[in-house]
């Protein structure tokens, strides 16, 4: 008994014993200094490289491709849902050396959380880019400034249009044809360095080859590993003609679109100054386009469901007539409703609680006249 007990003490006692010996208070004020030194570089070794890029559309697929072309590194391709998610993620990883953001824009709901997290990334020594176009908040901007994350911002051009400007000594001749194929899917290959780097290439080419990828996008966007080929493919110097499938692919995603207007033209609503439809059994962002300009109305309005989250993914487009920001608009609606949600001028998107989906749309009606 006697002898457990001691075993026990000195068990619990190190510290204390310690204490009583004389260097005792050297190798506690010194340990901390040698062990943080020695220890450290042991422990974290930071050497990966992340690009978390948007998987809904050829510009941010594009754009985690040339990121890739030119750093290396894995991509982790999200929707706007799940983009806190992977941002939370790649937070507590310990060995993230430096991360790209592609073709994300943020909006009130998710723009405090986002310099909260850059916040710790920074103080972790993460080096963090972050490329995109979607309208953003000046605020927000300083901010991320004032952490030192490195902005490459411009609403004038699509995203892979500016990883491409911004890092061409690192990325190869192809890589310029992969930027305008994503310019020619944003609307923007008629912006400054858009148009030139199309004028390299014959327009018909570049105009089938950003449709074959924008539909082998939108048409797997529930297979996560096929899109990461996708992004390894284009790193990779291919062609979708190099791709297999790509083009069979596209026709089958044509032949959805094609039955896709008959229903629209049956489904659709509209209100004074928009039309507006509930996709059911597609994309929201593949049917607005139908959905706006079957309706004769200036701005259009799909969404569908994500039962996994509880609430409406909405895309709203505007016609060349529409002259109020619709990314604006959406923004503020859909914070006050309980969503978030942003994006361009005559594009954009946002995610509503299921509730609201009705109030949202009388609202958008209300103050887009
Ligand atoms: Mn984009």
């Amino acid at each position: 008994m006697a002898v457990s007990k001691t075993k026990k003490t000195t068990t619990k006692k190190p510290v204390k014993k310690s204490t009583t010996k004389k260097p005792v208070k050297k190798s506690t004020t010194k340990k901390p200094v040698k062990k943080s030194t020695t220890k450290k570089p042991v422990k974290v070794q930071r050497t990966k490289v992340i690009c978390i890029s948007h998987k809904e559309d050829n510009d941010g697929i594009s754009s985690a491709a040339l990121i890739r072309q030119a750093f290396g590194g894995d991509a982790i391709l999200v929707d706007y849902p799940g983009q806190m998610e992977a941002l939370n993620q790649v937070l507590t990883d310990e060995k993230l050396k430096s991360l790209y953001i592609c073709d994300l824009g943020l909006s009130k709901k998710t723009q405090d959380e986002f310099i909260d997290i850059m916040t710790t990334l920074r103080k972790n020594k993460v080096a963090v880019t972050y490329i995109d176009h979607h309208d953003i908040d000046p605020v927000v901007l300083k901010s991320l400034k004032k952490l030192k994350v490195k902005i490459i911002h411009n609403i004038n051009e699509c995203t892979a249009v500016l990883v491409y400007d911004a890092f061409k000594s690192k990325l190869d001749d192809h890589a310029s044809f992969i930027a305008t194929c994503a310019a020619i899917t944003d609307y923007m290959e008629d912006r400054p360095i858009g148009s030139k780097l199309l004028q390299i290439y014959d327009r018909q080419f570049a105009l089938i080859n950003a449709t074959v990828m924008t539909y082998n996008i939108v048409g797997h966007q529930k297979e996560p590993d096929y899109l990461l080929y996708l992004v390894e493919e284009l790193a990779d110097s291919k062609f979708p003609h190099d791709i297999p499938n790509t083009y069979e692919f596209a026709q089958i995603q044509v032949e959805k679109l094609s039955r896709m207007i008959a229903k629209v033209k049956k489904g659709m609503k509209t209100m004074k100054n928009l039309g507006y439809m509930e996709i059911l059994d597609a994309g929201a962002s593949g049917a607005v386009n139908f959905v706006m300009g079957l309706s004769g109305k200036d701005v259009g309005v799909a969404y569908k469901e994500r039962v996994d989250y509880g609430i409406y993914a909405v895309s709203v487009r505007g016609s060349k007539n529409c002259k109020v920001h619709l990314g604006r608009i959406v923004n503020i609606l859909a914070t006050d409703l309980g969503g978030s949600g942003g994006g361009h001028d005559k594009a954009c998107g946002c995610i509503i609680p299921k509730p609201k989906i009705k109030k949202f749309i009388t609202e958008l009606n209300k103050k887009i006249k």
